[in-house]
Parts: C-alpha cells; structure tokens; sequence
C-alpha cells in the first residue's frame, strides 16, 4: 500500500522511479503523502473548531522550534514503521533522506523547542490549540568552528521549498506602526484616530499540526511581513517616489527577517520590538475575527478563547486587545478590561534579572501611538488600585509601576493584565512568589500557579530511539504511548538481569550509532565503551559550562601526575551555542576548543579524556545524541535555570542527571529518589544568602584550593594558549568579579559527585538499575501532562470529538 502510493508519488510528481529519484525528491515524495493524507483532517478540525461549541486556545510565541517534522509526521500518521522498511528495501538512506528537512530553527533554546513540544502534545491529546508566530526568513544562525572560535553564519532555512508550509494570502491583515492619534469627541465619548500610520501587510502561513495517531490536525501560523502595494502611488516624474518606495518595502521586510540570536540576554533593540507587536497584532485581529464570525459578540470571547503568551515577548497582547475592544468595538474602558483579564495568561520563563524585558517609554510611544496611551492609562489604574487597595505597598508603588522612570516594565504590564501567571518548574513558581514577584503575589495571590514544563515523548523517545521505545513496549505492553506515566511498569524490571542487558544494549546500540555520526561527518574517533558525558544546552554564564571544564582540566592534571590514574574512560561532549555579542560564552567555547586540542592528543591523558565540541547545536543533533548519553550535566547555579528540557529529554533515554539543586532537577530528584541522581551544590537558598549578605569571597576559595589554583593558573600561564590574554576575560570574571555564578564554590561538590560517577559507573549492574528507574519515572515529564494541567487549571479547554 505504502509502497505503491509511494512509488506513483515518485512518478506523478517527479516522473522518477525509486532507483532514479534523489534523496531530495524521495523526501518530497514522502512530504506530499502525508499531506494528502492529513489535509482533508484539517480541513475536518479546522471546520468542527468553526461550528464554534468549543473554547479554543492560542499559544502565542515568538519561538517555534520545531526542528525536522518529516519523522514526527509519520509517526503521528502512523507511517513510521512501514516507510523506515520501504525506504530499507529499497537500498534508500533513510537517514539521509530525512536529513534533507532543514531544521526549522525558529527558536533560541528551550522557550521555543517547548512551545514546539506543547503543540504536539495539544493535537495529540486532542485538544482545540493552535501556535501563533513569526515566520522568520533567517532562523537561529549556524555555528561555524574555526580555529576553535564559534563564527556565525546565517541560517536561509527557506532556501528551498518548506514543505509544511501553505501561504494563506487571503487571511492577510494590516499591522500599523508609528503615526500620531487625534483624540476628539463624538456623540459625548471620547474617541481616538490613529493617523499618518506606517502601514505593514501581515500574511500568514499555516503549518499543519499533526496528533497522535488520531483525527485533529492543528494549526501553527506563522506571520510574515510584506509591503502593501498601495502605500505610495508613483507620480513623480523624478522617481522620488519610487525610491521612498523601495525605502519602505526595505524596512517593512525587515521585520519578519531575521530571529534574534538572544537567550537570557535582553537588548532594547527597536526591530525585535516591532517583531513583537508585529505578531500580537497580527495574531489579535486575526483570532477576533474569527470569534466574530462564529460567534457574533465580542463581549463572550473570554468563554471561547484563552491566549496564552509565552513569557514577556508577546506581552503587548494586553493593550492592544484594549485597543480592538476599546476604539474598533466601542466597548468601556471596564468593560475592555474585565474580557482582556479573562482572555490573557501569562508565563514566566525566567528570573534572570538582565533577561526581564524593560523598553524605552519613547521607543513605545513613537512606535505604537495608541498603545503607548492604552499602557499608560492600565499603569496609572493600576498604581491607584495599589494605593487604595493595598497600602501597605505604598512604598513599592514605584517598584511595581509598569512604566517607570522612562522605561516600560513588559512582566509588570503581562501580570497586570492577565488572570494567571505561571512558573515552568515548583522551585522557579516558588522563587516567582517568594522573590522576584514577591508584592505582586500579595497583590494577585489567586494568579499565581506552576506548570512543570515537559518535553514530547512521542518526538523525544519514540521517535529518537525506536530500539528503546520497542524493548519498553515488548516488556510492558505499549500502552505507555497513550499514557506515559505508564512506563513506570518498568520499575519491577530495575533489577532484573535479562532486562538491564537489553537496556545495555539498546545504549551501546545508540552509543555506536552517535560515534559512526559523528565519525563520519567530523573524522572524529571516539571509544564507545567509555562515559558518555553529556552537557547540550546554551552557552551562558549560569549554565556553567565551565564548571564542567574545570573539572576536566583537574582530571588532565591527575592524569599527568598519575599514569596509573583509576579512572574510567570518558568523552565530554559539549554542544552549545553563544549568543554573537556575549564574549564571556564565546570565550568559555574557545576554553573548551583549546583543551580539547591538548587533552585528546596528550598520551597522558588521551586513553582516558575525550573532549567533542559539537559544531551546530540543534534539534536534530539533540535528536542524536540524547538517545547516546550515559550521563546528562545539569549543572546551572542553584535558582537561575527556571526548568530546563533537556534533563528531562536525557532522563527519558536512560542517562543519569548529574545536577544541582535548580528547575525541574529538584521533581526529578523527587520522582527518582536520592540514590538515583547525583546532586550537589549550593541551594537556592545558600546562593540567595550569599546574595544578600554579600559574604561569598571567590579569592578564599581559590586561596584555599589547590585544585583550583592549578586549574586557573593554567588559563593565564599559555598552557592552553599561544599567549596569556586569551582566558584573562574568564580569569578575572571569577576572581575580579567575584565569580557571579558560584562556579568555585561548588568546584569541590562536582568533583566528588563526578567521582561517585565513575564508581557508580564501573558496577553495571547498579547503574543500569538506576537509569531504568530514571526512565520508567520520566512519564511525569512527558508534555501531555504539563498541557492538560493548563487546559484543565489555566485555558478551561476540553478534548474534541471529531465525526
Ligand atoms: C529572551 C530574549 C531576550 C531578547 C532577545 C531574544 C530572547 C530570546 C529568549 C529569551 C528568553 C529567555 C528565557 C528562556 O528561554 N527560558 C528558558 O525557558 C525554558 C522553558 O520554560 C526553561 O526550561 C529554561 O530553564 C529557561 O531558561
């Protein structure tokens, strides 16, 4: 069946046969299958969502990060199987076939790649959820390695065709931006006329969202910018127009152009903010239309729509569903308010203090008039409404105010106005009460909520490591599919031999796959039978990456001291990215080349340390070395990693977390146990203290280890370098700087805990125990968990059934 359509895919499309067709045209073949297959269920889903009986919500995000869709479509459509051994027969390369998807890179880290894990989890289970986004022409850029140094280039995804892509030309609107309002009275009410406006064509491409094996198809819109043909008309004789033209359809396309390479980084930077209210404009009218046209009035949109925006970016939703409400509805000011405080909910995704979005309040007002007046009026009611109802917070008046001293405060405005506000992880919702949002909590305790984040079970085990995802479903049945928390029938088999060596051998499997990869596309050697040690994630100060390679340079130096040195073999494997101007990363990322360069080839050390710098970090690397790893390094300063992902994606394929007290880590801990983790560190807690008080002194520790000074010494004395100002920058953050993120003083606490690793490591038995206890309790973070709690607890949605 499969084989036929494909074959007659092949011909009516390419005119190929199997043995003729490139990879290319074999992926396309298999793209147009599936879309045959799916559109006629979206278009089911699409009309059942218009008859309009249920609410539906919208995740508002400026990140997709999707990766590749092919495997994850044939999996959902149930191809999965069948095409694999297809392809097989056919002496077809699936590997590469499937490569020929570019990655859609529309993401930074783990806010996008879990807005791309919601929506397979809101198909899959059903649920009436679309994703609202920026179609951006450039996605996250690709790291080049030269010399050891990170270079970017830019990332043309849309070079050729996407193929989940359909423009929808006719679903077009107009976004508007500068200009002046003229406020005059009509009829006794006071209106507003924004005037001389800068007009943007906003038009949307839908990208279909595949459920489960079931009948819902979704919707991912994407919005990208064009310029209307009718902003100029070319009269003058001497062109002037035409170049104004050209000036403008420039600027115009530029804000759907690039996605800006930032991850806990915020920069006021003017096009990033025309991006964002780009979107939420976009979206808004588009989503109200729509409530229109099925239901009527405005006034029940609360009853049929939740949004849901996905941390600050898109926080302008708040005045500009004020705006539609106010001057295109003519509905009152409390009336407007009382639906936009029904309709919004927001999510924190991070405490991080120089991430917090704040813009210039004149950047807000030349760029956005009338929503500059809507944000001050919400300000000032809202100042007033503290005053009254709350005065013991008088004095935080100025602290809490959305604008401030000549900035605009984006969470204060999303907290203010929306009826929830969540944390991804029960320390971060906790450190959001008792802390960073400390009188906003006092003042809205009833908003505040957590939802554990969680990862797609179906992208992140089943289809990333097949071997595995079958030897669970011969031992306990597959029904952990629909049902992940059902893998914790695999807990009786912890201890059971015949079981811990399918699940030695499922790794060693994907150990050797990973090696051949990565062999092949780098000539890099490395020895499947030692420790795969794992730390993929963002370049940033707060993940510290290098704790981890201080603790690999103090490895080398026992090497170097000791021959005979117990120690099982190990290869660190870092994959990352910086962002382009954080210096510090890039020189943390040059550390690792470097030592990579001496460590791997010194025959002290090489037989035991093996360094990979991973070129390119992405999904779909992820995809293949997640299924690889023995041990998956969560590492982040106590406080500072809001949740993290990937702990999750790793635990799931069996590694074991070597992590601090921080994010999700402590519910891993807690599912897990004690004994089937390795944690270590300051606690949230300690570093807050020390925050405090002020009492942490870098200098002492460094003083009074001699582990450390060996280590440091050796990045300012050209041991890893031709000259001695290459790590200065990292020399002097820790000890001029006092180290901001505790990497010294939880030196000693990683290097005994690496220890424990390697002991642990050498009694198999043992290991494999604890790392089938860690998969059959990772159910809990599968994605359709964290999404039913905000249907259930935030949006008020409910599964569809579908005729
Ligand atoms: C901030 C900015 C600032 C402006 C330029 C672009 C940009 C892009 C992203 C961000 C947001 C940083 C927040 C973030 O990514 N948080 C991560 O969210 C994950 C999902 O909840 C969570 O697992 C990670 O712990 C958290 O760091």
């Amino acid at each position: 069946m499969f084989l036929t359509e494909f074959r007659e895919k092949l011909t009516t499309s390419f005119g190929k046969s199997m043995k003729d067709a490139t990879d290319k045209e074999v992926f396309q073949a298999i793209s147009l299958m599936i879309k045959d297959e799916i559109y006629r269920k979206w278009q089911h889903t699409q009309k059942s969502y218009q008859e309009g009986q249920y609410k539906q919500v919208y995740y508002l995000s400026m990140e997709f990060l999707l990766g590749r869709l092919i495997e994850n479509n044939l999996l959902n459509v149930g191809w999965f199987d069948v095409c694999k051994e297809v392809l097989m027969e056919s002496g077809l390369n699936t590997d590469k076939v499937f490569s020929q998807e570019h990655d859609a890179g529309l993401g930074n880290g783990g806010l996008g790649r879990l807005a791309a894990c919601f929506l397979d989890s809101l198909a899959s289970l059903k649920l009436p959820g679309h994703g609202v986004g920026i179609r951006y022409k450039y996605g996250l850029f690709q790291q080049k390695m030269v010399n050891g140094y990170q270079v970017e280039l830019p990332d043309y995804w849309l070079k050729d065709e996407y193929m989940w892509e359909t423009k929808r030309e006719e679903e077009a609107v107009e976004v508007r931006f500068g200009g002046t309002v003229e406020v005059y009275y009509e009829e006794d009410n006071l209106r507003f006329k924004h005037v001389d406006y800068e007009r943007v064509r906003a038009v949307p491409y839908d990208v279909p969202i595949v459920g489960y094996q079931n009948e819902v198809v979704n919707t991912l819109r994407l919005w990208s910018a064009e310029s209307m043909n009718n902003h100029f008309h070319f009269q003058s004789p001497n062109g002037h127009d035409y170049y104004h033209y050209l000036d403008y359809k420039r600027s115009v396309e530029q804000i759907s152009e690039f996605l800006y390479p930032d991850d806990s980084f915020y920069e006021g930077k003017i096009l990033r903010l025309k991006q964002q209210y780009f979107l939420v404009s976009a979206g808004l009218q588009n989503i109200i239309k729509k409530h229109k046209q099925t239901h009527h009035h405005i006034k029940n949109l609360p009853n049929k729509i939740a949004i849901q925006i996905n941390d600050t970016h898109p926080s302008l939703v708040v005045p500009e569903l004020m705006r539609l409400l106010l001057d295109d509805e003519g509905l009152g000011w409390d009336e407007a308010w009382a639906i936009t405080t029904s309709t919004v909910a927001y999510t924190n995704h991070t405490t991080l203090n120089e991430a917090l979005e704040k813009w210039p309040e004149n950047m807000i007002r030349d760029l956005f008039p009338r929503i500059y007046m809507i944000i001050e009026e919400i300000n000032e009611r809202f100042c007033k409404q503290i005053w009254y109802e709350h005065p013991s917070l008088r004095d935080s008046i100025a602290q809490m105010a959305i604008i401030s001293y000549g900035t605009v405060h984006m969470a204060h405005l999303a907290m203010v106005g929306s009826f929830s506000i969540n944390g991804v992880a029960k320390l971060h919702t906790t450190i959001l009460k008792k802390q960073v949002m400390k009188p906003f909590y006092q003042i809205f305790p009833e908003r505040f909520n957590n939802k554990t984040n969680g990862i797609t079970h179906r992208r992140w085990l089943l289809n990333v490591n097949p071997e595995l995802a079958s030897l669970i479903s011969s031992t306990i049945g597959n029904g952990w599919i629909q049902e992940p928390k059902k893998l914790i029938q695999l807990l009786p088999f912890a201890n059971d031999s015949s079981f811990q060596n399918a699940i030695a051998n499922v790794k060693q499997k994907k150990k050797e796959d990973f090696a051949a990869y990565i062999h092949g596309k780098y000539g890099i050697v490395i020895d499947t039978t030692s420790i795969f040690d794992v730390h993929i994630k963002r370049l940033h100060g707060y993940k510290r990456q290098l704790l981890n390679i201080f603790h690999i340079l103090h490895l080398y130096q026992l090497c170097r001291e000791n021959p005979n040195l117990p120690m099982t073999p190990r290869t660190f494997i870092f994959g990352a990215k910086a962002a382009p101007g954080y210096h510090f990363a890039k020189n943390v990322i040059k550390l690792i080349t470097a030592a990579a360069e001496k460590i791997n080839s010194d025959p002290a050390s090489r037989d035991k340390i093996k360094i990979v710098f991973l070129e390119n970090y992405n999904v779909s690397l992820a995809e293949r070395i997640i299924p690889a790893a023995d041990v998956s390094e969560q590492i982040s300063t106590a406080s500072k990693e809001a949740s993290g992902t990937g702990n999750m994606k790793l635990m799931m394929n069996g590694a074991l977390t070597l992590g601090t007290h921080d994010g999700a880590n402590v519910e891993i801990k807690e599912m897990v146990g004690p004994e089937n983790i390795f944690t270590f560190g300051l606690t949230s807690e300690e570093v807050f203290d020390y925050q405090e008080k002020g009492t942490y002194r870098a200098r002492d520790v460094y003083n009074s280890d001699q582990r450390i000074r060996t280590v440091m010494d050796q990045l300012v004395t050209r041991f890893f370098s031709k000259d001695d100002v290459e790590f200065k920058h990292i020399y002097y953050s820790l000890l001029k700087r006092n180290d901001e993120f505790f990497v010294l003083k939880d030196f000693d606490g990683y290097v005994e805990a690496q220890q424990l690793v390697d002991q642990t490591y050498r009694q198999q038995s043992i290991w494999l125990k604890k790392s089938i206890t860690n998969i059959a309790h990772s159910g809990k973070f599968s994605s359709d968990r964290t999404v039913s709690q905000y249907a259930n607890e935030i949006w008020g949605i409910h599964p569809v059934t579908m005729s």
